[in-house]
């Protein structure tokens, strides 16, 4: 199997080789090239989009001036590209990859087969008959994208929510269970240097449908169907980050596959508060710290550039807000979250709001609260079998005042050793004793408030690793539990 960094970095000479080939003429980035995509480093930073709201001289600028990768939201489904058979459909997605390559930006190819957004004439067929429309289609759109849309989710969504089985689809009607190998060889014959992935939703951590998924693989893999990439669509809720993301995300890497996060957005409860967005921007800059924790992760897209066009608020009603720019297209706590994640610096900041619960005479900074007055809750998630774990801490401010900026202190009793810094904290060790300080977004605590952080770390020997004590918030004991 082809080594997943040099995959990566094959990626990116794709449309700079387009260029030198001469067989397009790329002009110049349209857009001054900053924000997100600049800090990324060589993380790819993506955006699903929609073609018409391209032409949105905001949207547009922003969609190219922070974003490295686009995937079409809606434009390079079945249902557009081929509405009857053998009428084929190019013209919206082409729009998308010709905005994406005069701002030298890649593009994530979804999806060739699904059950969902598929013409009725499709799901009518089945036996040789659907296996032949599978095989023109996959070679049709593979042909006509080429190496402008290097990799593509082949398969998407396969795997049921209840108990892992394969989707009852027509195409596991029509097909029977092969058809996902089969759609798999289709798109290798197509084009054997693309990428090919499959994707899900509810898979971001150890879970039943998680772990169908990795058996497919292995089974995919032990029966020689090419298969390169995994992605993870995260579509998350505020506060609940699964813990153990990043270990999910490693065994999928640990199988030799590529790794995307393909549809990242975290919806929460309308309207929005200062609490909710703020826990946002944490679970926003966990999401990409994983990433940049598993290093055979090449990018994160997020499902939709502002709150106004995503696809929550119809999905799911009274939630929304799931995206970092708002419907005014101002950015949001959890996009300076990222771009410090990433190692960008951070625009100069509205001075945090007053929480509206606080008098105006409340002096700036409050004495730090009384004992009890904040809780831990400690988690560490053990890599089976081995010395390894991911703990993730949650600390909330129980007190009646806002905390400005905290340093929580706690002991190791059995030899384990963390991995500095973490995600969402700065954390650091002194014999057992451990320090985490605050991130530059998550340092205000309003009362009630909750953040969370997390590092890898190894205890002294597999199975020796109960939890720490003693914790106290800037001196302060905590409760715990
Ligand atoms: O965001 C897409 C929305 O506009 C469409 O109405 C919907 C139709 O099923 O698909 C949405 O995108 C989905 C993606 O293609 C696959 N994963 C789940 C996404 C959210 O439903």
């Amino acid at each position: 199997m082809e080594n997943a960094f040099l995959r990566r970095a094959a990626g990116w000479l794709v449309v700079p080789l387009i260029a030198a080939v001469g067989a397009v003429v790329v002009s110049p980035p349209a857009q001054a090239q900053g924000g997100l995509r600049n800090a990324a480093g060589d993380m790819l930073v993506g955006v699903a989009v929609t073609p018409d709201l391209l032409n949105n001289s905001t949207y547009g600028n922003l969609a190219a001036s922070e974003f490295s990768s686009l995937t079409a939201e809606n434009h390079m489904k079945w249902e557009t590209i081929q509405p009857s058979q053998g009428n084929f459909n190019f013209g919206p997605a082409d729009q998308i990859v010709n905005f994406a390559q005069q701002n030298n930006q890649q593009v994530y190819g979804h999806t060739l087969v699904w059950h969902s957004q598929a013409p009725s004439w499709l799901q009518n067929l089945s036996g040789s008959a659907l296996d032949q429309a599978m095989q023109t289609h996959i070679d049709t759109v593979m042909n006509h994208f080429g190496s402008s849309v290097p990799r593509w989710d082949v398969a998407n969504e396969v795997i049921d929510d209840n108990g892992g089985q394969l989707r009852n689809s027509f195409w596991l009607q029509g097909m029977g269970e092969g058809y996902i190998d089969q759609a798999f060889q289709y798109a290798r014959q197509a084009s054997p240097s693309t990428t090919l992935c499959l994707n899900d939703y509810s898979i971001d951590g150890i879970n039943t449908k998680s772990t169908a998924y990795y058996d497919l693989v292995q089974g995919m893999q032990s029966r020689g169907t090419p298969i390169d990439c995994m992605g993870f669509q995260a579509h998350l809720i505020v506060g609940q980050v699964p813990g153990n993301m990043q270990q999910n995300l490693q065994r999928f890497a640990d199988l030799g596959l590529e790794i995307w996060i393909t549809e990242l957005d975290i919806r929460m409860s309308m309207p929005p508060t200062q609490q909710s967005l703020q826990q946002q921007a944490s679970d926003y800059a966990e999401v990409f710290q994983i990433c940049q924790n598993v290093s055979a992760c090449a990018g994160v897209t997020v499902w939709g550039l502002h709150d106004a066009q995503s696809w929550v608020p119809d999905h799911f009603p009274g939630e929304g807000a799931p995206l970092m720019w708002d419907d005014n297209f101002n950015t949001k706590p959890a996009y300076d979250a990222v771009l410090q994640q990433l190692g960008g610096s951070t625009p100069p900041t509205t001075p945090p709001t007053t929480p509206p619960t606080t008098p105006p005479t409340t002096p700036p900074t409050t004495p730090p609260p009384g004992s009890g007055d904040c809780a831990v809750a400690y988690e560490a998630n053990n890599w089976g079998g081995s010395p390894g774990y991911t703990a993730n801490v949650t600390i909330t401010n129980n007190s009646s005042s806002t905390i400005n900026g905290w340093s929580l202190t706690y002991d190791y009793s059995a030899g384990q050793t963390v991995e500095p810094p973490g995600w969402n904290a700065t954390v650091s060790q002194s014999g057992s004793s451990v320090t985490a300080a605050n991130a530059g977004w998550n340092g205000t605590l309003a009362p009630g408030q909750s953040t969370s952080f997390g590092y890898n770390a190894a205890a002294a020997s597999a199975g020796n690793n109960p939890a720490p004590g003693g914790f106290a918030l800037n001196g302060t004991t905590c409760t715990t539990g």
